[in-house]
């Protein structure tokens, strides 16, 4: 099957804390990620006062946030969206975001999930909002952080 396989997962530890970042650049888009991922989580055995939500600017802040609260959280997930412009700034941000975000979950050994858009335009994120045309990447954020969390 090409793309997500989107399993029904049940998580297994309902006790766990889930952090969401989410970048305020973009909000249009990474509040629909938000909304998906925060009800996939809660229709998956996670209370919703399990989950905390922290905002930050950009893409570029998502891996220091994320970090920050996992000295609380036991997993996060990390939402932004970054839409190519007419310069490299796009590249860096993305690069930096994507490592930034490895480094922090293999540092703290939790689990930190990546649900940032990195596309041409705002009809490729819109179609990566929904589950009817590319795939709603908020909901498979929260399923693939389920299937970490149940690792454990
Ligand atoms: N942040 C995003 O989350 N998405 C973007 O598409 C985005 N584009 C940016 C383009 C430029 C030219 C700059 C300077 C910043 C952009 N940012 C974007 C913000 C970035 O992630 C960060 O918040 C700021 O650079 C402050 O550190």
């Amino acid at each position: 099957m090409k793309g997500f396989k989107p399993d029904i997962q049940v998580l297994n530890n309902t006790t766990v804390k889930v952090s969401i970042i989410v970048a305020r650049w973009n909000s249009f888009i990474t509040e629909k990620l938000l909304n998906s991922a925060k009800s996939t989580l809660i229709e998956n055995g996670l209370s919703a006062n399990h989950i905390q939500i922290m905002y930050v600017p950009g893409c570029f802040e998502l891996p220091y946030a994320a970090k920050y609260s996992l000295a609380q959280a036991d997993a996060a997930i990390v939402i932004g969206c970054l839409i190519q412009g007419d310069t490299p700034h796009f590249e860096y941000i993305a690069q930096a975001c994507a490592h930034g975000t490895m480094q922090v979950s293999l540092e703290t050994l939790k689990p930190c999930v990546f649900a940032v858009l990195t596309v041409l335009n705002e009809t490729q994120a819109l179609e990566r909002t929904d589950e009817n045309r590319v795939g709603d990447k908020g909901k498979e954020a929260a399923l693939s952080l389920i299937q970490l969390l149940n690792l454990k």
